[in-house]
């Protein structure tokens, strides 16, 4: 490691991680952090903040100011202690990018969000659904006796960054989360993350009280539930005064909720809202739900949830995924952030890469966010974008503005699985602080923080990072295709997958047959998911001319010598499609190799046995999906593509052992040579 420790904490992570060897978990002690811990403390006693006597309006509970005082020294003025926090890193953060200069002006800092959560789904047994991090940070057995210093870095990681509350379990919820045990525990998290103005928050059960109190039922207006919510309620605040309050999944992948009893979303939020409500306490209710019987999947939650819109007390947020159905690498925004005007809503990004390559892909997320952040829903004419939206712009009720990150955390040596996911948990924090910043922006403060400012390595890098996410949609599911993941933890193609349920089958998404491929969701012939948008998008996407190709099979269903834009084939424009990801991802290989020189090997080597497994994986996605359509298109991969190396037969015998918790070893995967 030649570059010092800083405090830009994405620099020090990295940097602990390389104390250590292999991908073990990293050093319980603190010895090998006392570098960067001494480095990033000594800046908050520092003089140059200035608690400002006199509220600022403008600066708010959160925001800062830094100028040059009549001694031509910069200071930092904010009203609360966390403001100056907050302009603290931000002035480290100039430092550390080589931009100090930017403080010759005055800057003016204000968080966009009022709320920026990261979601864990992390379980008590440590395990983290969908984690591809090793197993949870939280070492619940340990807690509240065993203190480990990953919990404060943890919290100086996502101070650095804006972050200012955190769910710490699970929505698929264990109710013993709520026990006093738990509790007493959680409070020692509570406690550690305070002084960096980050809240905790958790995840709730809906049936806790039948499972903890033994209740005949967790019915929402029955006034036995309401009092033992009540009363654990009482008994959090007691325990943990600041509490920021709880994420809802109800009526959802078989959790409880408020529908088993003949009750509505809008009913069992509001038991749960009104029992926080005295202390300040919000509810995050997720909109995620769907239903086997329904023929689409995409329109359920506007139709579960435009029908309650303005029945939600006004501190209840409705939590909704970017996309209509579940983080795939491309969806249209979800329409429901167009479709309520009385009732807070927030997005929920996925920062755990489930359907993009788990932690042996490299993606930088951002763009992908920014992508929906930036769609405009027109609701109220132009302008109304899903930023806009979430921000509350749009209704004119900003003061609930939230939005979540589902963590890629874990307790893996660096932190996020693979040496360049912190990239996507660091992009999450300043797209909460700052929708409007630029993905170039905020991946060059990354890799600048984090490895050396030098341009040979930054603008190669950043360029390879910043073309990846659409790479990854090139190379696994391109042209609106959606869900062809194989059941087995969501890794690789398995587009012959059967389930328990029909929508949980690739056929249900990508409806591949002798007459094409693809999903009609038009208004005459199909689902008519259409309709759900407003115009102009409503006619954009329902005509298949001006429906964007990028996303036509999402919404039609296309013969396979539909003519394309480029004049081939959809057949063909599917196979040079999936052919530019994989020769993108054969790319990264060669751009990384040229930058080797400005990393460490452990670094240099854990990136590059990941992009080369990337880039195998890249020709895995294409001839599984190719090889399995072409027995309903009867046609052939064009000649100049890289031809396949397995047939359909053995792709399909191949089974991949792992659970919903796990990421496979890169050489637990089918062999393919680049
Ligand atoms: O995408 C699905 C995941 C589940 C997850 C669910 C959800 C936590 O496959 O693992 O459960 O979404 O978001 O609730």
């Amino acid at each position: 490691m030649t570059r010092k420790l800083t405090l830009g904490l994405f620099v020090a992570l990295l940097a602990m991680g390389m104390q250590s060897c292999g991908d073990g978990p990293r050093p319980a002690n603190k010895s090998g952090h006392d570098l960067w811990l001494g480095d990033i403390t000594v800046p908050v006693n520092a003089p140059y903040k200035e608690l400002l006597t006199q509220y600022d309006k403008e600066l708010g509970d959160e925001g800062f100011r830094i100028k040059h005082n009549d001694k031509g020294l910069a200071v930092i003025y904010a009203n609360t202690e966390a403001g100056l926090m907050y302009g603290t890193y931000h002035m480290k953060r100039l430092g550390e990018c080589g931009e100090l200069s930017k403080m010759n002006d005055e800057i003016v800092e204000v968080p966009a969000y009022k709320y920026r959560i990261l979601n864990h789904w992390d379980n008590p047994n440590l395990t983290v659904e969908r984690g591809y991090a090793g197993k949870s940070l939280w070492k619940w057995s340990e807690l509240p006796g065993k203190i480990r210093p990953e919990y404060e870095e943890y919290a100086r990681a996502n101070a650095s960054i804006g972050i200012n509350g955190t769910v710490l379990n699970n929505v698929n919820a264990d109710p013993c989360m709520l026990t006093r045990e738990y509790l007493e525990k959680v409070k020692v998290l509570a406690d550690i993350f305070r002084p960096y103005n980050i809240k905790v928050y958790l995840s709730l059960n809906f049936a806790a009280p039948k499972h903890l109190a033994n209740l005949k039922t967790s019915d929402p207006l029955d006034k036995d539930v309401i009092k033992w919510w009540n009363d654990k309620v009482a008994e959090i605040y007691s325990i943990i005064p600041d509490f920021g309050g709880f994420l809802v999944k109800a009526n959802s992948e078989g959790q409880s909720g408020p529908q088993d009893y003949g009750r509505t979303h809008a009913d069992g939020a509001n038991m749960i809202a009104d029992a926080v409500k005295p202390y300040g306490g919000i509810v995050m209710w997720r909109a995620f739900v769907y239903a086997a019987e329904s023929p689409d999947r995409a329109k359920q939650a506007v139709e579960e949830f435009k029908p309650l819109d303005g029945q939600f007390r006004d501190n209840v947020i409705i939590q909704i995924k970017n996309g209509p159905v579940d983080f795939q690498p491309r969806e249209p925004f979800s329409p429901l952030f167009g479709q309520l005007e009385h009732t807070n809503i927030m997005a929920e990004m996925q920062i755990t890469q489930e359907y993009l390559g788990h932690s042996n892909h490299m993606v930088y997320l951002h763009p992908m966010w920014k992508e929906c952040l930036d769609a405009d829903t027109y609701q109220k004419g132009k302008g109304s974008t899903v930023a806009a939206e979430t921000l509350g712009k749009v209704h004119g009720n900003t003061a609930m503005s939230a939005i979540a990150g589902v963590t890629n955390i874990g307790d893996s040596v660096n932190w996020c699985g693979h040496q360049l996911a912190q990239a996507n948990w660091y992009a999450f924090g300043r797209m909460a602080w700052n929708p409007d910043l630029s993905s170039e922006q905020i991946i060059d403060e990354w890799l600048k923080q984090t490895f050396t400012i030098n341009k040979k390595f930054v603008e190669p890098v950043a360029k390879m990072m910043l073309a990846s996410r659409e790479a990854c949609v090139k190379y696994e599911m391109p042209l609106g295709l959606h869900h062809c993941f194989s059941g087995a933890g969501h890794y690789g193609p398995g587009p012959w997958d059967r389930s328990s349920r029909p929508d949980w089958e690739p056929a249900y998404y990508h409806k591949a047959a002798a007459d094409g491929i693809g999903f009609d969701r038009t208004s005459k012939t199909g689902t008519d998911a259409v309709s759900q948008y407003h115009e102009p998008l409503r006619s954009l996407y329902d005509n298949v001319e001006t429906c964007p190709e990028n996303l036509i099979l999402w919404f039609h269903h296309l013969p396979w010598d539909f003519k394309m834009k480029s004049g081939r084939t959809l057949w063909n424009e599917l196979c040079y499609t999936f052919q530019e990801g994989i020769d993108e991802a054969r790319g990264f290989i060669y751009t990384w190799e040229s930058v080797e020189s400005f990393v460490d090997p452990q670094r240099y080597g854990q990136v590059h046995d990941k992009l080369v497994r990337q880039a195998k994986d890249a020709i895995w996605w294409r001839d599984a999906l190719m090889l399995y359509f072409q027995q309903y298109s009867n046609m052939e991969i064009p000649a100049d593509c890289t031809q396949p190396q397995h047939t359909l037969d053995e792709l399909r015998r191949f089974r991949l052992r792992i659970s919903n918790y796990e990421t496979p070893a890169l050489d637990k995967l089918p062999e393919y040579n680049l």
